[in-house]
């Protein structure tokens, strides 16, 4: 099914996280990673419980929560993972390497339950090699995602600078692959002719609803951006503040999964 469904990402793909994912991807029928910005432990309990069975990965925020305790996490991730979901901790880290492997420890010791993390590439390659060395401190692997464009306005993100990103990151064994901007389908299209078939593109920035959000992120329409080229769909607002969740991740499951059978 997934080799069927997924064509050349799945045989040409070099990472067995992807391969999980593009599993769990065909098996529930979605390419909805819910972006769970909930800042507290019940919001985020109830939400993953609602819409678990629809989603394919789940990122995470793990510094916005006010009630955070290690306890009370380990039992979310526990949940998240009886669903079959990806974690993944937006972290967006940007330090020298051997500040970011320590940065995978300390008090949230993001390396012991996140399977992918986001990293931007303004401090050179040695953060991926940083990132990987928080893992494999405590015995885990994962892989990074390097944030080759963004979808807030006026980011710095420029072609060139997603250029030298996609070089590095392209067949970097501990890159899993990179953040795209789901609000600009054709700028989506050229990061994926620059990314080729063997590395993921997960993109932010798409909503169902028509406009833009708050603060400057933009939105596109999460079809567009699969048919672009995405591989999986990041939605924040467009389920956690919807009036019905489930509803809401149904629906979101459905448009990308019909994209990729379209794609
Ligand atoms: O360029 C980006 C990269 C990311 S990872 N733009 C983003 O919005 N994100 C994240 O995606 C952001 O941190 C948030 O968690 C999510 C988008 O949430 P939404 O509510 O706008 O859908």
């Amino acid at each position: 099914m997934a080799a069927k469904v997924w064509g050349e990402r799945w045989t040409e793909c070099d990472s067995d996280i992807a391969r999980r994912f593009m599993e769990t991807a065909a098996r529930k029928q979605s390419l909805v990673c819910l972006a769970a910005d909930r800042n507290t432990m019940a919001g985020l309990n109830k939400l993953i419980e609602q819409t678990g069975p629809y989603l394919a990965a789940l990122k995470t925020h793990v510094d916005l929560i006010d009630d955070w305790t290690p306890e009370a996490w380990a039992e979310f991730c526990s949940k998240a993972h009886q669903t079959d979901l990806l974690i993944f901790e937006d972290r967006k880290f940007a330090d020298i390497g051997k500040i970011s492997q320590n940065q995978m420890a300390g008090v949230y010791d993001i390396r012991s339950w996140s399977d992918l993390v986001t990293a931007h590439l303004i401090s050179g390659p040695d953060i991926v090699d940083g990132l990987q060395a928080g893992w494999s401190d405590v015995g885990r692997t994962g892989g990074v995602l390097l944030l080759a464009q963004m979808s807030s306005r006026g980011n710095l993100l420029d072609s060139k600078y997603t250029d030298n990103v996609v070089s590095v990151g392209k067949n970097h064994p501990g890159v899993f692959g990179f953040i795209g901007n789901g609000s600009r389908p054709n700028e989506l299209k050229e990061l994926r002719n620059k990314v080729g078939p063997s590395k993921m593109i997960w993109t932010p920035g798409v909503n169902l609803a028509i406009g833009d959000g708050g603060m400057g992120q933009r939105y596109g329409d999460p079809k567009e951006a699969v048919l672009a080229g995405s591989d999986c769909i990041i939605v924040g607002s467009g389920i956690h503040r919807s009036d019905d969740c489930v509803k809401a991740a149904m629906a979101y499951a459905k448009a990308s999964w019909n994209a990729l059978l379209e794609r």
